[in-house]
């Protein structure tokens, strides 16, 4: 069985829109009452994908949810009709496009049962985005239905916060091989929501079954949150043996860089140090939210193995000394050696980077349903479809069109069609 790392992208949804919803994420936030491109936006996000599978890389996709969210809704006794600015803003939010925070997965060389585990996210913190995980666990379920390799858990209790994959990082000599897996959370109490509790990182791991021994937990940095880091993956990510930082990232660097060199002495750290970037330009910028993946085979190598690429926003190549800093970097003899760069502005203006729009699945590519998996071609039809249904623009006070909602309907009805999956109509 082969094992690979597939990105699922989530596909930005036809309801998109700025309505600055997250306290606590800078970009959301300036960008609150701006008017939104959908189909742009989509657009953009297969455009990454795209690119991902020009780097030879398996690509999957995850689809807009049911928007407006109705059942919500009447749990809260309102309607579309009914519903207070805010609500009716929240029932609209397309966020399920950052499938970063879908769920947060364990790969089948790390878990006690030998299957791949993944625990859907609660993603309580906010109230947009609380009312996702049903209909990301209807997805999970059906992408991920095969019981022998896979098994799908439900969120942890609303009580502690979860935000999936965005504050999970796994480090390993190769996707195949055993992992350690790094669970970052957030201490409450400052200026801006810890929107990721320890309680529930450490529920996470008892429900993927991880091994304890080859399992941190570690706190974010206070200053990195109060910069505007609401997830960890605005200021660090992994690939294989390679954890790509800011020096501010986290609370106890000494400490998590000690163990975890001592449990995988392989490791490379590359750090980028405050004085030449700092946690706001890191912030503003998204270099760590991108993408670090693995070049296949035939590609650069280095003497510890295959080199990496990071496909990074274009706000990246924007900022000055972030892209001298990479560039610097990117010549030398560590592992990261290409910079690739996309263009997903409309997601980047709602706080999502490349990386926020993927869920990564360590996996056999053939044990996992077709109908979620990608090639040109199948992204060819989607981009179609899009180009016909998708709104071209929506501002805030759009939402509140009865005609535009039933546009956003129809939308996502001929995208389940076109992927043959009305059963999550
Ligand atoms: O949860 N933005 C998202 C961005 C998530 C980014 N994901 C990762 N870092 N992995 C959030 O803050 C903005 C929605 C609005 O304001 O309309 C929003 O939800």
């Amino acid at each position: 069985m082969a094992l690979v790392e597939i990105n699922f992208d989530g596909l930005v949804g036809p309801s998109h829109n700025y309505a600055g919803l997250s306290f606590g994420n800078l970009a959301a936030t300036a960008n609150k009452g701006s008017t939104a491109y959908p189909r742009a936006a989509a657009l953009q996000g297969i455009g990454k994908m795209r690119h991902n599978l020009g780097l030879g890389l398996a690509q999957g996709i995850l689809l807009p949810h049911p928007r407006p969210n109705r059942a919500w809704l009447e749990s809260l006794a309102v309607s579309p009709e009914t519903a207070d600015e805010t609500l009716r803003a929240a029932a609209f939010s397309a966020s399920a496009m950052w499938a970063a925070n879908a769920a947060t997965v364990s790969p089948a060389p790390d878990t006690e049962d030998g299957r791949c585990h993944l625990t859907a996210a609660n993603l309580r913190t906010m109230a947009h985005r609380s009312h996702e995980w049903p209909a990301t666990l209807e997805q999970l379920r059906l992408a991920f239905a095969d019981d022998a390799h896979f098994a799908v858990h439900d969120p942890v209790p609303e009580t502690f916060g979860d935000e999936g994959a965005a504050n999970h990082m796994r480090l390993c000599t190769s996707h195949d091989a055993p992992g350690i897996e790094v669970f970052v959370y957030g201490v409450r109490g400052g200026a801006f929501p810890a929107r990721q509790h320890v309680e529930a990182s450490r529920a996470l791991a008892r429900l993927n079954r991880l091994d304890p021994a080859r399992t941190l937990f570690v706190a974010q940095s206070e200053a990195a949150i109060a910069a505007g880091a609401f997830h960890n993956d605005v200021v660090a990510v992994a690939n294989e043996r390679v954890l790509f930082a800011h020096e501010q990232a986290f609370e106890d660097k000494d400490g998590f860089y000690a163990d975890l060199r001592r449990l995988l002495p392989e490791v490379e750290i590359v750090e980028v140090p405050a004085a030449l970037v700092s946690l706001e330009e890191a912030v503003k910028s998204y270099l760590f939210n991108a993408q670090l993946v693995t070049l296949p085979e035939g590609g650069p190598s280095t003497s510890l193995g295959r080199a990496m690429a990071l496909v990074l926003p274009g706000e990246a190549r924007e900022t000055l000394r972030v892209w001298t800093w990479l560039e610097t970097m990117a010549a030398g003899n560590g592992p990261i050696r290409r910079l690739a760069v996309v263009d997903v502005r409309e997601s980047m203006a709602n706080g999502g980077g490349p990386a926020c729009l993927r869920l990564r699945v360590v996996a056999d590519p053939a044990t996992v349903d077709p109908r979620f998996l990608v090639d040109e071609e199948k992204l060819g039809r989607i981009a179609a479809l899009v180009e016909a249904f998708w709104p071209e623009r929506i501002a805030p006070e759009d939402l509140a069109d009865s005609a535009l909602w039933g546009r956003i309907e129809a939308a996502r009805a001929a995208l389940l069609s076109l992927l043959d999956l009305v059963e999550l109509a």
